[in-house]
């Protein structure tokens, strides 16, 4: 029997890649996407077959994880095998603006899908990933982070996605309902939303290298993240929701790198040389070897509070569901320059023929 996924969030960078790993496997795939005023599935089209074709196996529904009574309409309709709730208004910063919005989605939604399954009683059929994060560690108390670390968490963000964290825990040990929790560290990608930090500054280097852009504006130089790539984490994913027993796992690569670090790579793999300015660098940016400054450090990018090292140990992933990540630092950076290159050059070529870039017509 060919089993039947739902994935919330499946617009988004790991939705995409989950969705295709799971049609890969020969699954039944639906999707949960939110209605917005321009096409906001870009990432999945490849994907999306006309419902007059044969072998249909890729659905997408409308539907909010703000709108309690449309998750249980789709769940019931669907009646998924394994649901994983990837869904999520996911950007740190954006939070500190959005806090009670964030709260709704992140952390109620969350209650909402178990409310779903157990309403509708699906509790011994659905198995449910829920997609925790290494945000949760924030302040951290001990370092590499491992699931038996103590959580402080540093934002709106964070502090909805522990509401996340602990509801799925009470749902799993209240009702028995299958449900993990990933806490992955930050994964990345050519598809990797343009307004994240490494994604930022994969674009910016490719279009600076190709004269379309002239500078780049970053916050926090010094913060260490623990980057790894979205196609090799949305594999533990699936292997959370096919063990014997439910648990939570630290999904990460066990090595960390600075912003600036990024930045420096990234340019590399541009095919642009840059130097640092020595001291001061927080006020002052990073000057390229011609002396024409290409990075400057903005204050709007800092945020009221921050999460300066994350780094995680992934030996319980790599013990129990033998996973351990396949792409390093240095091949993730390049494929991301690499597609921005790409991008960059196509948005020079649309221009050029008196074509717009966005997909705005007059
Ligand atoms: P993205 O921001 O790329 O995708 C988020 C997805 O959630 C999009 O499909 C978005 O829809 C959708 N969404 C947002 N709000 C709602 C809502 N109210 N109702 C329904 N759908 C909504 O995130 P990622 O793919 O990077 O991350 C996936 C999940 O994993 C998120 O929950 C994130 O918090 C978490 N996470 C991510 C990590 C990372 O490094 N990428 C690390 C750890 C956890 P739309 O396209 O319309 O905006
Ligand atoms: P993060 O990712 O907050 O770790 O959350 P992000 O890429 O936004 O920031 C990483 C670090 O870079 C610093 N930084 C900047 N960040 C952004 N976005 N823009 C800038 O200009 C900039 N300059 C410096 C930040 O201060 C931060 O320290 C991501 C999201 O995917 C979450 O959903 C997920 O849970 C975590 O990763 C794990």
């Amino acid at each position: 029997m060919q089993k039947v996924a739902l994935i919330t969030g499946i617009t988004g960078q790991d939705g995409a890649y989950l969705a295709e790993f799971l049609l890969d496997k020969g699954y039944y795939v639906h999707g949960i996407k939110r209605r917005s005023s321009q096409s906001n599935t870009a990432r999945i089209d490849h994907l999306y077959k006309d419902v007059h074709e044969n072998d249909i196996r890729f659905f997408l529904h409308y539907g909010d994880l703000t709108d309690s009574t449309n998750l249980i309409r789709i769940i019931q309709q669907v009646q998924p095998d394994e649901i994983y709730n990837l869904a999520a208004q996911s950007h740190v910063q954006v939070s500190f603006e959005t806090p009670e919005y964030t709260a709704n989605a992140d952390a109620v939604g969350t209650l909402r899908l178990l409310e779903a399954i157990r309403i509708l009683g699906l509790t011994t059929k659905t198995r449910i990933y829920q997609a925790s994060t290494s945000e949760l560690f924030g302040k951290v108390q001990e370092t590499p982070q491992k699931e038996t670390t103590p959580f402080y968490p540093r934002s709106p963000y964070a502090a909805a996605k522990i509401y996340g964290y602990w509801i799925t825990v009470n749902y799993r040990e209240a009702y028995g309902i299958y449900a993990c929790n990933g806490i992955l560290f930050n994964h990345e990608s050519p598809i990797r939303g343009e307004s994240f930090v490494t994604r930022k500054i994969t674009r910016a280097a490719a279009r600076i290298k190709l004269g379309s852009q002239e500078s780049l504006y970053l916050g926090n130089l010094d913060a260490k993240r623990d980057w790894g790539y979205a196609g090799d984490y949305v594999k533990a994913m699936w292997l959370m929701l096919q063990q014997e027993q439910p648990e939570d796992y630290v999904i990460a690569t066990g090595k960390s790198h600075s912003v600036r670090e990024f930045v420096e790579l990234a340019f590399k793999n541009a095919g642009i040389t840059i130097t640092w300015r020595g001291t001061g660098l927080e006020e002052k940016g990073i000057e390229p070897a011609s002396g024409k400054e290409l990075v400057h450090i903005d204050p709007r990018y800092f945020r009221p509070t921050e999460v300066n090292l994350l780094l995680g140990d992934p030996t319980k992933a790599r013990e129990k569901l033998g996973w351990t990540p396949e792409t390093s630092f240095e091949k993730l950076v390049s494929m991301m320059v690499a597609q921005d290159l790409k991008n960059a050059q196509r948005d020079l070529l649309c221009k050029k023929n008196g074509f717009r870039v966005s997909n705005w017509s007059e």
